[in-house]
């Protein structure tokens, strides 16, 4: 298979990469950071690379149609670049903050589907794999518009399966919970100590559980569609609704 990753450069995306590489699939490894690419180009067999700002709409275009021919027919796209900026409440959170969460968790995200989906549904074959995320569920304090983007990614998800009824295009929705990645740390806007407060003693999910969960899905005869898969930590759970009182 090809496999088009966003978000390669770290975290979720470079595990998927590298699980996907090592099983012999061809990877297109797509991120802002350049040199982190090029190191995970060295780590996997066939690997093409595309240094490009998802939100960028011209540079991803001119990226994609600069693919040798040999990758140009992207059998998986795994839309993994997202981000959670703050975690503070509503009222006093920064809105650019809000923006550029809505530019890359919901516009980059559709614009590359809406780009890569007609030739998929024209070779009748295909799946688009979007990483949701349990904040798209389950409110939580300061979650806001990180939760809402990921409710728009799941929505998204099921909705595109709705319009690809018949073309035999799969799409899946992963949707992990605690997980220890560069995510904190940039949620946290660069607070270490913050970040690794988070996850002491939680044993949280690893990037490497997260690309088990999408190369399960990818790799599923193709009658098998599976449409989200919620996953946690085990020592993740629920707690009770809050109440407020005078
Ligand atoms: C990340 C999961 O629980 O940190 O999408 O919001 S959580």
């Amino acid at each position: 298979m090809i496999v088009l990753i966003t978000g390669a450069s770290s975290g979720f995306g470079r595990a998927i990469a590298k699980k996907f590489g090592e099983n012999g699939h061809k990877v297109i490894a797509l991120a802002r950071r350049k040199e982190r690419l090029e190191s995970l180009q060295r780590e996997i067999p066939q690997c093409e690379i595309l240094p490009c700002d998802i939100c960028d709409k011209v540079a991803l275009k001119n990226s994609l149609a600069s693919l040798p021919k040999e990758f140009q027919s992207i059998d998986v796209l795994v839309n993994n670049a997202g981000l959670a900026l703050g975690i503070e409440p509503a009222q006093i959170c920064d809105f650019d903050d809000w923006e550029r969460m809505i530019a890359v968790n919901i516009s980059a995200l559709s614009f590359l589907t809406h780009l890569i989906l007609p030739q998929m549904v024209e070779r009748k074959s295909g799946h688009i794999i979007t990483l949701g995320s349990i904040a798209g569920k389950y409110p939580y304090p300061g979650g806001n518009v990180y939760g809402a983007t990921k409710a728009f990614v799941r929505q998204f998800a099921l909705g595109l399966r709705a319009d690809l009824a018949g073309t035999n295009v799969r799409v899946s929705d992963i949707e992990p919970g605690l997980a220890e990645s560069e995510f904190s740390l940039v949620r946290f806007k660069g607070d270490e100590e913050r970040a690794k407060a988070l996850y002491k003693g939680s044993n949280a999910l690893q990037p490497q559980d997260i690309a088990e969960a999408v190369y399960w899905v990818s790799t599923l005869p193709k009658h098998v569609n599976i449409n989200t898969l919620e996953m946690m930590p085990t020592t993740q759970s629920f707690s009770a609704l809050s109440v407020h009182k005078e």
